[in-house]
Protein backbone atom coordinates (compact mmCIF):
# COMPACT_ATOMS: atom_id res chain seq x y z
CA UNK A 1 0.00 0.00 0.00
CA UNK A 2 1.02 3.77 -1.27
CA UNK A 3 -0.08 5.62 1.72
CA UNK A 4 1.31 8.69 0.14
CA UNK A 5 -0.47 8.35 -2.51
CA UNK A 6 -3.44 7.64 -1.12
CA UNK A 7 -2.98 10.80 1.38
CA UNK A 8 -2.81 12.54 -1.53
CA UNK A 9 -6.09 11.55 -3.58
CA UNK A 10 -7.88 11.76 0.12
CA UNK A 11 -6.36 15.30 0.38
CA UNK A 12 -8.09 16.29 -3.14
CA UNK A 13 -11.26 14.86 -1.80
CA UNK A 14 -11.04 16.48 1.42
CA UNK A 15 -10.46 20.21 -0.51
CA UNK A 16 -13.45 19.56 -3.30
CA UNK A 17 -16.09 18.44 -0.73
CA UNK A 18 -14.45 21.98 1.24
CA UNK A 19 -15.25 23.78 -2.07
CA UNK A 20 -19.13 22.14 -2.30
CA UNK A 21 -19.62 22.77 1.15
CA UNK A 22 -18.74 27.03 0.35
CA UNK A 23 -20.81 26.90 -2.65
CA UNK A 24 -24.24 24.67 -1.84
CA UNK A 25 -23.85 27.16 1.49
CA UNK A 26 -24.58 30.10 -0.65
CA UNK A 27 -26.85 28.31 -3.10
CA UNK A 28 -29.30 26.63 -1.34
CA UNK A 29 -31.38 27.09 2.55
CA UNK A 30 -30.16 25.27 4.94
CA UNK A 31 -32.41 22.38 5.73
CA UNK A 32 -31.57 21.93 9.46
CA UNK A 33 -32.77 18.90 11.04
CA UNK A 34 -31.86 17.59 14.95
CA UNK A 35 -30.48 14.77 15.60
CA UNK A 36 -30.62 14.54 19.21
CA UNK A 37 -29.85 17.62 21.96
CA UNK A 38 -27.91 20.43 20.57
CA UNK A 39 -27.36 17.80 17.66
CA UNK A 40 -27.58 19.16 14.49
CA UNK A 41 -26.93 17.55 11.17
CA UNK A 42 -27.60 19.66 7.41
CA UNK A 43 -28.58 18.78 4.45
CA UNK A 44 -25.20 19.74 3.19
CA UNK A 45 -23.19 17.47 6.24
CA UNK A 46 -25.31 14.22 4.24
CA UNK A 47 -24.49 15.28 0.64
CA UNK A 48 -21.00 15.87 1.75
CA UNK A 49 -20.66 12.38 3.07
CA UNK A 50 -22.21 10.81 0.16
CA UNK A 51 -19.34 12.64 -1.91
CA UNK A 52 -16.88 11.48 0.31
CA UNK A 53 -17.72 8.35 0.71
CA UNK A 54 -18.26 7.81 -3.38
CA UNK A 55 -15.02 8.91 -3.99
CA UNK A 56 -13.00 6.88 -0.99
CA UNK A 57 -14.80 4.10 -2.75
CA UNK A 58 -13.40 4.53 -6.03
CA UNK A 59 -9.71 5.00 -4.05
CA UNK A 60 -9.83 1.27 -2.04
CA UNK A 61 -12.90 -1.14 -2.72
CA UNK A 62 -12.70 -3.15 -0.07
CA UNK A 63 -12.11 -1.01 2.41
CA UNK A 64 -15.12 -0.27 5.31
CA UNK A 65 -16.91 2.95 6.48
CA UNK A 66 -17.38 4.60 10.13
CA UNK A 67 -18.94 7.37 8.92
CA UNK A 68 -20.67 10.16 11.43
CA UNK A 69 -24.22 10.35 9.15
CA UNK A 70 -24.40 6.46 8.47
CA UNK A 71 -23.94 6.97 4.48
CA UNK A 72 -22.22 3.33 4.64
CA UNK A 73 -21.92 1.00 7.49
CA UNK A 74 -20.25 -1.97 6.52
CA UNK A 75 -16.86 -2.85 8.45
CA UNK A 76 -14.20 -4.01 5.89
CA UNK A 77 -11.61 -6.84 7.38
CA UNK A 78 -8.16 -4.66 7.06
CA UNK A 79 -8.89 -0.96 6.47
CA UNK A 80 -11.54 1.49 7.49
CA UNK A 81 -12.35 4.59 6.53
CA UNK A 82 -13.44 7.27 9.73
CA UNK A 83 -15.07 10.44 8.33
CA UNK A 84 -16.87 13.19 9.64
CA UNK A 85 -18.21 15.52 6.82
CA UNK A 86 -18.43 18.37 8.74
CA UNK A 87 -16.74 18.61 12.22
CA UNK A 88 -18.41 22.02 13.32
CA UNK A 89 -21.54 21.68 12.20
CA UNK A 90 -22.86 24.10 14.80
CA UNK A 91 -20.31 26.72 13.57
CA UNK A 92 -21.28 25.94 10.14
CA UNK A 93 -25.28 26.67 10.82
CA UNK A 94 -24.08 29.73 12.27
CA UNK A 95 -21.65 30.76 9.74
CA UNK A 96 -18.92 30.93 12.21
CA UNK A 97 -15.35 28.84 11.57
CA UNK A 98 -13.89 26.84 11.93
CA UNK A 99 -15.46 24.02 10.70
CA UNK A 100 -13.72 20.81 8.88
CA UNK A 101 -13.88 18.18 7.06
CA UNK A 102 -12.21 14.87 8.45
CA UNK A 103 -10.91 11.24 7.15
CA UNK A 104 -9.15 8.91 8.30
CA UNK A 105 -8.33 5.86 6.94
CA UNK A 106 -7.34 2.49 10.02
CA UNK A 107 -5.54 -0.33 9.47
CA UNK A 108 -6.02 -2.87 11.79
CA UNK A 109 -6.57 -0.67 14.53
CA UNK A 110 -4.20 1.82 13.46
CA UNK A 111 -4.18 4.92 11.61
CA UNK A 112 -1.92 4.89 8.56
CA UNK A 113 -3.85 8.01 6.84
CA UNK A 114 -5.32 11.50 8.30
CA UNK A 115 -6.97 14.24 6.50
CA UNK A 116 -8.39 17.28 8.06
CA UNK A 117 -9.78 20.12 5.80
CA UNK A 118 -10.23 23.29 7.78
CA UNK A 119 -12.22 24.73 5.35
CA UNK A 120 -12.61 28.58 6.15
CA UNK A 121 -9.02 29.73 6.03
CA UNK A 122 -8.65 26.68 3.58
CA UNK A 123 -5.99 24.60 5.78
CA UNK A 124 -5.52 21.47 4.58
CA UNK A 125 -3.56 19.49 7.48
CA UNK A 126 -2.28 16.07 6.26
CA UNK A 127 0.17 13.12 7.65
CA UNK A 128 0.39 9.68 6.26
CA UNK A 129 2.32 6.42 8.04
CA UNK A 130 6.03 6.91 7.24
CA UNK A 131 5.66 10.30 6.26
CA UNK A 132 5.99 13.94 8.42
CA UNK A 133 2.99 15.97 9.19
CA UNK A 134 2.04 18.68 7.09
CA UNK A 135 0.08 21.92 6.37
CA UNK A 136 -0.52 22.88 2.70
CA UNK A 137 2.76 21.56 1.57
CA UNK A 138 4.73 22.35 4.54
CA UNK A 139 6.05 20.46 7.37
CA UNK A 140 4.18 20.94 10.28
CA UNK A 141 5.65 20.54 14.10
CA UNK A 142 3.90 20.33 17.95
CA UNK A 143 5.52 23.74 19.60
CA UNK A 144 8.47 23.97 22.05
CA UNK A 145 6.23 25.52 25.49
CA UNK A 146 7.92 23.51 28.24
CA UNK A 147 5.52 24.13 31.13
CA UNK A 148 1.47 24.43 30.90
CA UNK A 149 2.05 27.66 32.55
CA UNK A 150 3.69 28.55 29.00
CA UNK A 151 0.66 26.93 26.86
CA UNK A 152 -2.58 27.53 25.30
CA UNK A 153 -5.17 24.86 26.42
CA UNK A 154 -7.89 24.38 23.92
CA UNK A 155 -11.48 22.35 24.90
CA UNK A 156 -14.74 21.79 24.11
CA UNK A 157 -18.09 21.95 26.23
CA UNK A 158 -20.04 18.77 26.99
CA UNK A 159 -23.17 18.72 25.09
CA UNK A 160 -24.68 15.54 27.18
CA UNK A 161 -23.00 13.22 29.68
CA UNK A 162 -23.67 16.03 31.72
CA UNK A 163 -22.51 13.85 35.11
CA UNK A 164 -18.71 14.71 34.64
CA UNK A 165 -19.33 18.61 35.16
CA UNK A 166 -17.86 19.33 38.44
CA UNK A 167 -14.65 17.88 37.45
CA UNK A 168 -14.95 19.48 33.88
CA UNK A 169 -15.58 22.88 35.88
CA UNK A 170 -12.81 22.36 38.05
CA UNK A 171 -10.27 21.47 35.13
CA UNK A 172 -11.62 24.97 33.38
CA UNK A 173 -10.78 26.79 36.96
CA UNK A 174 -7.40 25.47 36.70
CA UNK A 175 -6.72 26.09 33.19
CA UNK A 176 -8.13 29.58 33.40
CA UNK A 177 -5.33 30.16 36.64
CA UNK A 178 -2.61 28.64 35.43
CA UNK A 179 -2.17 29.17 31.79
CA UNK A 180 -1.85 31.26 28.57
CA UNK A 181 -5.51 30.97 28.48
CA UNK A 182 -8.34 28.38 27.54
CA UNK A 183 -9.79 28.45 23.79
CA UNK A 184 -13.17 26.38 22.71
CA UNK A 185 -13.37 26.61 18.99
CA UNK A 186 -16.36 24.15 18.35
CA UNK A 187 -14.40 21.64 15.83
CA UNK A 188 -12.42 19.05 17.94
CA UNK A 189 -10.61 17.89 14.84
CA UNK A 190 -9.21 21.97 14.05
CA UNK A 191 -8.43 21.64 17.87
CA UNK A 192 -5.95 18.54 17.59
CA UNK A 193 -4.80 19.82 14.30
CA UNK A 194 -3.83 23.13 15.78
CA UNK A 195 -1.76 20.94 18.76
CA UNK A 196 0.04 19.22 15.57
CA UNK A 197 0.94 22.83 14.15
CA UNK A 198 1.93 24.15 17.68
CA UNK A 199 -0.85 26.85 17.65
CA UNK A 200 -2.16 25.49 20.62
CA UNK A 201 -0.38 23.16 23.09
CA UNK A 202 -2.66 21.21 24.01
CA UNK A 203 -6.77 19.78 23.80
CA UNK A 204 -8.69 18.18 25.77
CA UNK A 205 -12.65 17.03 25.45
CA UNK A 206 -14.75 14.18 27.29
CA UNK A 207 -17.82 12.32 24.65
CA UNK A 208 -16.22 12.70 21.47
CA UNK A 209 -16.70 10.31 18.67
CA UNK A 210 -14.45 7.91 16.71
CA UNK A 211 -15.02 10.54 13.74
CA UNK A 212 -14.11 13.11 15.44
CA UNK A 213 -10.56 12.26 16.59
CA UNK A 214 -9.35 9.70 14.34
CA UNK A 215 -7.49 11.83 12.08
CA UNK A 216 -6.31 14.58 13.98
CA UNK A 217 -5.01 12.64 16.67
CA UNK A 218 -2.82 10.75 13.93
CA UNK A 219 -1.80 13.94 12.71
CA UNK A 220 -0.49 15.36 16.44
CA UNK A 221 1.23 12.22 17.17
CA UNK A 222 3.22 12.24 13.42
CA UNK A 223 3.97 15.89 14.32
CA UNK A 224 6.17 14.47 17.46
CA UNK A 225 2.82 14.83 20.00
CA UNK A 226 1.52 12.92 22.05
CA UNK A 227 -2.35 11.91 22.50
CA UNK A 228 -4.19 9.58 25.56
CA UNK A 229 -6.98 8.82 27.34
CA UNK A 230 -8.36 11.13 30.51
CA UNK A 231 -6.43 7.87 32.72
CA UNK A 232 -3.23 8.04 30.22
CA UNK A 233 -4.13 4.67 28.87
CA UNK A 234 -4.61 4.72 24.44
CA UNK A 235 -8.54 4.20 24.71
CA UNK A 236 -8.90 7.82 22.88
CA UNK A 237 -10.40 7.10 19.57
CA UNK A 238 -13.28 4.49 20.52
CA UNK A 239 -13.11 5.41 24.23
CA UNK A 240 -14.94 9.00 23.97
CA UNK A 241 -12.30 10.54 25.95
CA UNK A 242 -9.11 12.17 24.56
CA UNK A 243 -6.07 14.34 25.96
CA UNK A 244 -3.35 15.73 23.41
CA UNK A 245 -0.65 17.81 23.74
CA UNK A 246 3.05 18.50 22.33
CA UNK A 247 5.82 16.63 24.02
CA UNK A 248 7.32 18.63 26.65
CA UNK A 249 3.79 19.42 28.38
CA UNK A 250 2.45 15.73 28.34
CA UNK A 251 3.03 14.53 31.55
CA UNK A 252 2.12 17.57 33.28
CA UNK A 253 -0.84 18.10 31.38
CA UNK A 254 -2.62 14.55 31.48
CA UNK A 255 -1.23 14.33 35.21
CA UNK A 256 -3.44 17.63 36.12
CA UNK A 257 -6.42 16.11 33.97
CA UNK A 258 -6.26 12.90 35.46
CA UNK A 259 -6.38 14.19 38.99
CA UNK A 260 -8.93 16.73 38.06
CA UNK A 261 -11.44 14.73 36.22
CA UNK A 262 -10.44 11.09 36.84
CA UNK A 263 -9.45 10.36 40.64
P1 LIG B 1 -19.90 17.77 14.98
O1 LIG B 1 -19.99 19.19 14.62
O2 LIG B 1 -19.44 16.90 13.87
O3 LIG B 1 -21.14 17.24 15.62
C1 LIG B 1 -17.19 20.25 19.60
O4 LIG B 1 -17.08 20.21 21.00
C2 LIG B 1 -17.13 18.85 19.04
O5 LIG B 1 -18.21 18.06 19.52
C3 LIG B 1 -17.21 18.84 17.56
O6 LIG B 1 -16.23 17.97 17.11
C4 LIG B 1 -18.64 18.39 17.24
O7 LIG B 1 -18.72 17.60 16.06
C5 LIG B 1 -18.99 17.55 18.44
N1 LIG B 1 -20.39 17.71 18.81
C6 LIG B 1 -21.01 18.88 19.05
N2 LIG B 1 -22.29 18.68 19.43
C7 LIG B 1 -22.46 17.36 19.44
C8 LIG B 1 -23.56 16.52 19.79
N3 LIG B 1 -24.72 17.02 20.21
N4 LIG B 1 -23.40 15.19 19.69
C9 LIG B 1 -22.22 14.68 19.28
N5 LIG B 1 -21.13 15.43 18.96
C10 LIG B 1 -21.26 16.75 19.04
CA1 LIG C 1 -22.77 15.96 14.62
CA1 LIG D 1 -17.63 15.84 14.66
CA1 LIG E 1 -20.07 16.15 11.87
Amino acid sequence: MNYKNICESVCEIARSTGLFIKEERQNAILNIETKGSNDFVTHIDKASERRIVDGLKKLLPEAGFIAEEGTEDVRGDKFNWIIDPIDGTTNFIHGLSPYAVSIALMEDDKMVVGVVYEVGLDECFYSWKGGQAYLNGKVIEVSKAPTVADSLVATGFPYSNFSRMDGFKESLDYFMMNSHGLRRLGSAATDLVYVACGRFESFYEYDLKPWDVAAGAFIVEQAGGKVCDFSKGDNYIFGREIIASNKATFDEFSNAIYKLMVK
